[in-house]
């Protein structure tokens, strides 16, 4: 199961006190002696290639960073506190609690400040009085991650989704015969002429319901409609895309849409039908023919995208 969403508190540090003590010479001169005090230490949120969820914050929801060093007589400085790192999973949306973006962390290694430290108070060095030191930010946001792939397979109960996703996968993920038996997305990836090629399963799309899910379209390059309607697989082709435009309009704009006929092993004949591929999941019938069709429109596509490799 994919943890797709968690609320988090943060607080960077504080900024150190400045130290208030005096220098005395030899000569009787008196002043103020005092260092500054160190910053306190940011909360940095960095992406990394090795999560896929965002499991690890169930147990941990609370980061709260180190406050900087008190300044110290002698006008010796307070050390600034180290920044608080926290790794998320390429692809995490960063939101505040009204629901406002903060920051779109989609790319590999990217880093972004989300918490400042506070500034060090000044100590009372050559002066008469000392300055406080700032607090460091603190929020609540909510993580909202939205898995990059290449593929999403999307369609109505028991059309066989989750059986093409094992099918291009090569996995063993649980296929029954009674709807809603996938609750959850999944992901996993397969090669393809030494390419890695990520496939989405998501659960049933239903009618008139919130399809929550259907956030994780947002990052997929093509969107498999799958249906296992011979009469009228057109029909479920458009309930799906108006559910879809329904949760979000723009989903489908810059996405490569394929259609399939999925069970073509229950019947003898198949009219071809223009612009519909048809296959058997659980047959392996066409499955590799697919996979060609998707491999070839991810190439062209990754002319114009240098990331793609
Ligand atoms: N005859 C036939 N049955 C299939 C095919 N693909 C899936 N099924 C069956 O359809 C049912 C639903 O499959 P599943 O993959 O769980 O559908 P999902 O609910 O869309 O994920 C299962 O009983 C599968 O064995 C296929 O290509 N041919
Ligand atoms: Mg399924």
């Amino acid at each position: 199961m994919i943890i797709d969403e968690v609320k988090v508190y943060l607080k960077a540090g504080d900024g150190g006190r400045g130290e208030v003590s005096m220098l005395r010479f030899s000569n009787r001169r008196v002043i103020g002696g005092g260092g500054d005090g160190g910053k306190g230490a940011d909360i940095i949120l960095r992406t990394s290639p090795h999560l896929y969820d965002l499991n690890k914050f169930l147990l941990n929801k609370k980061f709260i960073a180190e406050d900087g060093e008190r300044g110290r007589s002698n006008n010796k400085k307070g050390k600034d506190a180290k920044p608080l790192i926290i790794d998320v999973p390429v692809g995490t949306i960063v939101k505040d609690l009204e629901g406002n973006i903060i920051v779109d962390l989609d790319k590999e290694s990217q880093q972004f400040i989300i918490c400042k430290g506070g500034e060090g108070g000044k100590g009372n060095f050559k002066k008469e009085y000392s300055i406080l030191p700032t607090q460091g930010e603190e929020k609540e946001v909510i993580f909202d991650y939205r898995i990059p792939n290449d593929i999403a397979i999307v369609g109505f109960a028991n059309v066989g989704k989750t059986s093409l996703f094992n099918a291009l996968t090569g996995k063993s993920f649980k296929v029954a015969d009674w709807p809603f038996t996938t609750t959850h997305c999944m992901w996993a990836p397969f090669l393809f002429n030494f390419f890695k090629i990520t496939v989405l399963d998501t659960p049933a799309i239903k009618i008139n319901a919130d399809n929550k899910f259907l956030k994780h379209l947002f990052r997929t390059k093509i969107i498999i409609f799958i249906s296992d309607n011979f009469s009228n697989c057109s029909e479920d082709f458009s309930l799906l895309k108006n559910e879809i435009s329904k949760f979000d309009k723009q989903i489908l704009n810059d996405k490569k849409i394929f259609y399939l006929l999925n069970k073509i092993d229950k019947i003898d004949k198949i009219q071809k039908m223009q612009k519909i591929l048809t296959v058997s999941a659980q047959q392996n019938i066409r499955i590799e023919k697919l996979k060609e069709k998707i491999f070839k429109e991810l190439k062209n596509e990754k002319s114009s995208c240098k990331s793609w490799k």
